[in-house]
C-alpha cells in the first residue's frame, strides 16, 4: 500500500485515498454495479437487487454469439481503474500484496456450456495476463471460477507478450469474458450472462483429497448427503442412526459421560491455554 499526495485547483494539498488493492475485498454489487463496466466500457453493467449464488444482489449482461466465430474472446465485465471499479479495490501490485486467488461467480443461459477467462493488465490494458476456465460452464447454474495467482498456474495462457510479474505487479483492470467454442458462433439469441463475488484472496484454498468441510480459506470443500457427516479428514461419512438417536437417552451413565468429556475439555483448555474461541 502506498499512498500519493494531489494538488487540487485552490493550491491545497490533500491526501488521497490508499490506491493499494484491498486484500482480501469480495465485491459482492450489494448497492449496484459498483462501477464495473460491459463489453465495450461505453455502460455500467447490469444490476440485479437478488439472484446472487446466496440470493444477494449481483451484476450481468448480454452476451451475443450472432457474429462471433470459434476462438473470439469476448470481454463481458470490465473492473478497471479508470472507472474506479469496486472503488479501485483491485488496483495495485498483487504481487506484494499477497494476492493468491482471483475468484468469482459465472453464470448463464445459453444451450450449451460456456468457458471462461479471466484477463488482467496494467492501466494500459495492454499486454495483459490470461487465465482460462478450463472446466466449462453448464447453463443456469451458478459456478466459481478460482485462478491462483501463481505464474506456474497452468490457466495461465498468455501474456501477451509480458510476463507474470510485470502484469501482477502492476494490476488495473480485471476482466471477465468467454473463450467461443466449435459451433457456438453465429447462435442466434441473445444469452444473460451474471457475475457476483469478485475475489481477491490471500490464502489459497485446498481441497485435495478432501469432498466436504472447510478449503482453508473461509470457503467449502463441499457438502455431504442427508444421512452422512463430514469427519475431520474432509470424507463424508455415514451417520450412524442407532447410536444417533441413543444420544436423547440420558440416563445416570450418560451424565457420568458428560461429566467426564467435560472434565477433560477443561483440564486440556487450562493446560494448554485455549482461547475462549477456539473452544467455543
Ligand atoms: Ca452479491
Amino acid at each position: 500500500m502506498y499512498q500519493r499526495t494531489c494538488t487540487a485547483l485552490c493550491g491545497l494539498v490533500v491526501t488521497c485515498a490508499a490506491s493499494g488493492a484491498t486484500v482480501p475485498f469480495v465485491e459482492e454489487f450489494n448497492a449496484g454495479p459498483s462501477d464495473w463496466f460491459d463489453a465495450g466500457g461505453g455502460a455500467l453493467v447490469d444490476w440485479s437487487n437478488s439472484g446472487g449464488p446466496d440470493g444477494s444482489p449481483h451484476v450481468f449482461t448480454t452476451l451475443s454469439l450472432a457474429g462471433a466465430t470459434s476462438g473470439d474472446t469476448p470481454t463481458l465485465f470490465r473492473g478497471q481503474d479508470r472507472f474506479s471499479s469496486s472503488g479501485g479495490a483491485f488496483e495495485g501490485n498483487w504481487i506484494a500484496e499477497g494476492v493468491e486467488e482471483l475468484r468469482f461467480f459465472v453464470r448463464h443461459d445459453a444451450p450449451f456450456p460456456l468457458t471462461f477467462f479471466a484477463r488482467c493488465s496494467g492501466p494500459a490494458n495492454f499486454p495483459g495476463a490470461i487465465a482460462v476456465n478450463f472446466v466449462p460452464v453448464f447453463p443456469n447454474t451458478w459456478t466459481e471460477v478460482v485462478i491462483a495467482i501463481d505464474s506456474a498456474n497452468p490457466q495461465f495462457v498468455s501474456f501477451e507478450g509480458t510476463s507474470f510479474p510485470a502484469v501482477f505487479s502492476n494490476v488495473g483492470h480485471v476482466q471477465v469474458g468467454v473463450s467461443v467454442a466449435d459451433g457456438q458462433g453465429g447462435f442466434p439469441f441473445p444469452i444473460t450472462v451474471d457475475l457476483d463475488k469478485v475475489a481477491i484472496t490471500d490464502c489459497a484454498a485446498d481441497c485435495t483429497g478432501r469432498e466436504c468441510g472447510g478449503d482453508g480459506c473461509g470457503g467449502s470443500c463441499g457438502t455431504c448427503a442427508l444421512g452422512e457427516q463430514c469427519n475431520a479428514s474432509g470424507v463424508c461419512e455415514t451417520v450412524d442412526v442407532t447410536e444417533a438417536e441413543a444420544v436423547p437417552a440420558m440416563d445416570e451413565w450418560g451424565m457420568f459421560s458428560l461429566s467426564f468429556i467435560l472434565f477433560i475439555a477443561l483440564t486440556y483448555k487450562f493446560g494448554t491455554g485455549w482461547s475462549e474461541k477456539e473452544l467455543f
